[in-house]
């Protein structure tokens, strides 16, 4: 099939979920576009089957806001044209199902039929999506997709609450590609990151509000009041700043990394023992899911898609959103004895494989194939 991809490229998890798709359908013979403003940053290797085209926005003084939404449904109209792309797939509703929607009426004047699969990823809905300003927009475009589907059954829980919503919402969840996910190092040089003795936790986000990131320092301050440790901050975003004062303020600067983005995940994650994902909400939790593929148990909140990836008392622990003191007392757990560590460390490797892309792809055919028979 060819297949149009339209999703956000930075760093955040709907983007990263959208291109390593794109990838795994190109190895089974797909031939994909990826459609958006810049190239998607996990998007290395453009080839035969791999293609990218660019969003162009022109600037124009009268607009205060510029109109993507108009170049990005000009652009899709354009490629399925010239490329007779016959599927098109957006990831995260706003503002990409809609202008799929329009550019799919504009091929239907000329004759042309594409079919729109939505993937629903989590603030589209929860915090963006649901705003009532957006919401008759957010609707509409759910509803007029020929196929929708979720990353997990609470968000589609939380659509059916929040929208009115008369489409079927299939729930596919995220995946691990195991084959580009890099587990064995023959050196992941944690001993540049932490003494022998230190265990090494790490938190990786967009470090929004909705990462609850002073939660994630405050555990780590009670953790290394016990157990000598060092904590990994992954991650650019507005809440960056104060949780670098919030460091300083408690006095454990020198035993906390700030990275800033990285490529490098699948190294950190390589010499982490914990993961901290303490969110208010979280559709899925897929750097959670990464680091169990990573053999890292989770510390985490248990809202959301969360509980459906991090099993409690297998893969690490849930606690309440905000119980900083419930979550220290988990983490000092699995940390304080070695052979505890080892077997949630390999446990939570086991449950990610549950989520390997082999079993998800297929499903996402299958979708595609059944919006293709509807024309
Ligand atoms: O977490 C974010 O703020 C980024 C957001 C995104 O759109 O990239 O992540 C959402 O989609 C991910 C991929 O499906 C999920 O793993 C995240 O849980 C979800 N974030 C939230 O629901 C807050």
């Amino acid at each position: 099939m060819k297949i149009g991809i339209v999703c956000y490229p930075t760093f955040g998890g709907s983007g990263v979920v959208a291109t390593e798709l794109g990838l795994a359908l190109s190895k089974r013979g797909h031939e994909i576009h990826f459609i958006t403003y810049s190239q998607p940053v996990r998007l290395d290797l453009l080839g035969n089957n791999v293609h990218f085209h660019e969003v162009n926005v022109p600037e124009y003084p009268l607009f205060l806001y510029q109109p993507y939404e108009l170049a990005l449904s000009s652009k899709l109209v354009d490629m399925v044209k010239l490329y007779g792309i016959e599927i098109l797939h957006v990831h995260y509703a706003i503002p990409h199902a809609y202008a799929a929607y329009m550019a799919k009426k504009m091929l239907q004047e000329e004759g042309i039929y594409v079919p729109i699969v939505t993937t629903l990823h989590g603030t589209d809905i929860t915090l963006v999506g649901s705003h009532p300003f957006y919401k008759p927009a957010v609707t509409f475009s759910i509803n007029k997709s020929d196929a929708v589907t979720s990353v997990s059954q609470s968000l589609k829980d939380d659509t059916l609450r929040l929208f009115d919503i008369k489409n079927e919402i299939d729930v596919v969840p995220n995946f691990i590609d195991f084959s580009r996910h890099k587990t064995h190092f023959t050196d992941c040089q944690r001993d540049i990151m932490a003494n022998e003795n230190e265990k090494i936790i790490t938190h990786i986000s967009n470090f929004r509000k909705v990462k609850q990131i002073p939660d994630v320092i405050k555990v780590f301050f009670n953790i290394q009041k016990q157990i000598p440790a060092k904590l990994m901050m992954v991650g650019e975003g507005p809440e960056r700043l104060e949780a670098e004062q919030l460091c300083e303020s408690l006095g454990i600067t020198d035993k906390v990394v700030f990275f800033g983005n990285s490529n490098e995940i699948d190294k950190i994650l390589c010499f982490s023992d914990l993961f901290l994902l303490p969110s208010v909400t979280e559709s899925f939790g897929l750097a959670a899911l990464e680091a169990m593929a990573s053999g890292v148990p989770v510390i985490s909140s248990n809202t959301g898609g969360i509980p459906e990836v991090n099993i409690d008392g297998v893969s690490g622990f849930l606690s309440d959103v905000n119980d900083v003191e419930d979550m220290s007392k988990n983490a000092i757990r699995i940390l304080s004895d070695n052979n505890r560590l080892k077997e949630f460390k390999e446990r939570a490797k086991d449950e990610s494989k549950k989520f390997d892309i082999s079993n998800i792809v297929p499903k996402y055919e299958a979708i595609y194939k059944r919006t293709l028979k509807k024309c």
